[in-house]
């Protein structure tokens, strides 16, 4: 069916060396998009190669890892969110990757902080996204309606397109991302990184926007998956998504798409927009040639070119600061302008806390009180309060 899984396959069978990489990518541009890089790297190889393994979504991605820690069966490399590698570092699991040789040259500082703990490097940034705004250029024509891009204008945008579509133009999907861009957008920081904070008064005032705005008619709440599956069931105006779905969105559009950063909350300044996608990290107790044979895809794979063509293929952010100077990386620019959007979000966009308990916490507890809320089953208030005594207790190992 897929080349590059044949390829791969071929490429692995006579290999002395196999460097497995364990990804939470399901298929669509990420996924081709890896798979044709670890076939280019496997080229320049002899005897060995680095074969992507999906294990399903990020959070099964994370189960079957500690699932492996228990069995002491690990991979050579994953993918992991800064918490993920919070909790990973604490099992004792992740290589330090100076030994290993791997450097940070002209990596996006910001990233490579993020990848560094008490001053070690356990990871490179590798697929990381910014949430960018996603809308309906023709419909915002027809009526007349600027393209928002402050708060206030995008919730009288919302009310004024809704009201005139006769549906919900803003949707979105009741979790964590969509919560984390409106409370970083407000100035929200999840507490003062002593006590994690969920239900402070900028929680509850992100959280009341999105639920007025679902009661009054002029947002929609998807709850069966991503966004740009369900283009055609409405009258689509705008959304706060991740950079990464770009390729998507671009084929499920049945109209002009336009891109721009996030309404932010004075005039001449994008809001914020919360990073997501996910770093390479390499495991301690995979064998040292695998795990050198890892360090050498970690550079193939930040190569300025590199970066670029996996920026360029997916609508991730380039890892390498130097990809945007790449011709073709120009020439792309020119020909997808949307794209712009990504790189200038970029440079305002906030990490959510890098705790072990966080992934966790993300879904299990504040996802399900944005849900619970905007669905009607409790008050911002009330349900952001709860989520607050089920983080308390998580954090002090009440809970597990
Ligand atoms: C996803 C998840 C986390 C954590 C954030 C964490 C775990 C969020 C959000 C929950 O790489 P990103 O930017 O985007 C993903 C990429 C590859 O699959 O493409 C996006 N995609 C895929 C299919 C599609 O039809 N449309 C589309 O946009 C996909 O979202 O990561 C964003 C979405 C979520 O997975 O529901 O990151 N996230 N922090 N997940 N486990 N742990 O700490």
């Amino acid at each position: 069916q897929s080349s590059n899984a044949d390829t791969l396959k071929a490429q692995c069978r006579d290999a002395k060396v196999v460097a497995e990489l364990w990804h939470g990518f399901q298929g669509g541009a990420p996924k081709d998009t890896l798979e044709s890089l670890a076939v280019a790297f496997n080229k320049t190889l002899k005897g060995a190669c680095v074969q992507p393994i999906s294990q399903g979504s990020y959070r099964d991605l994370s189960t079957k890892l500690k699932a492996a820690f228990a069995s002491g069966k690990v991979p050579t490399m994953a993918q992991a969110f800064e918490n993920n590698m919070a909790l990973y570092l604490e099992a004792g699991q992740l290589e330090d990757l100076a030994t290993l040789g791997v450097k940070t040259n002209y990596l996006e500082k910001t990233f490579v902080r993020a990848n560094t703990f008490d001053g070690k490097l356990y990871g490179i940034p590798f697929n990381k996204s910014v949430q960018v705004m996603y809308y309906n250029k023709d419909l915002f024509s027809k009526h007349g309606v600027k393209v928002p891009t402050t708060l206030a204008q995008f919730e009288k945008a919302a009310r004024d397109l809704s009201k005139k579509a006769g549906s919900p133009v803003f949707w979105y999907q009741p979790d964590a991302s969509t919560f984390g861009y409106f409370y970083f957008t407000m100035g929200g920081t999840y507490g003062d990184g002593k006590k994690l904070v969920v239900n402070d008064a900028t929680a509850v005032k992100a959280l009341e926007l999105l639920v007025d705005l679902t009661k009054d008619g002029a947002a929609k709440a998807i709850t069966n998956g991503y966004i740009n599956n369900q283009l055609g069931s409405g009258t689509f105006g705008m959304a706060i998504d991740t950079s990464a779905g770009m390729k998507y969105w671009e084929s499920g559009a049945k109209f002009n798409l336009g891109m721009t950063t996030t309404p932010g909350l004075k005039a001449g300044y994008p809001g914020s927009s919360v990073i997501q996608g996910t770093n390479l990290v390499v495991f301690k107790g995979a064998p040292k040639a695998e795990k050198d044979l890892a360090a050498r895809f970690l550079a193939f794979a930040e190569t300025p070119r590199n970066s670029a063509v996996f920026a360029m293929a997916t609508g991730y952010v380039p890892s390498n600061t130097l990809a945007s100077r790449q011709p073709a990386f120009q020439d792309f620019l020119k020909s997808s302008p949307n794209y712009s959007a990504v790189l200038k979000q970029a440079r305002y966009a906030d990490f959510e806390p890098r705790l072990e308990q966080w992934e966790q916490i993300r879904f299990d507890v504040l996802g399900k009180a944005v849900a619970e809320a905007v669905l009607g089953k409790a008050t911002p208030k009330a349900a952001l309060d709860r989520a607050q005594k089920q983080v308390d207790d998580l954090m002090s190992g009440r809970t597990r």
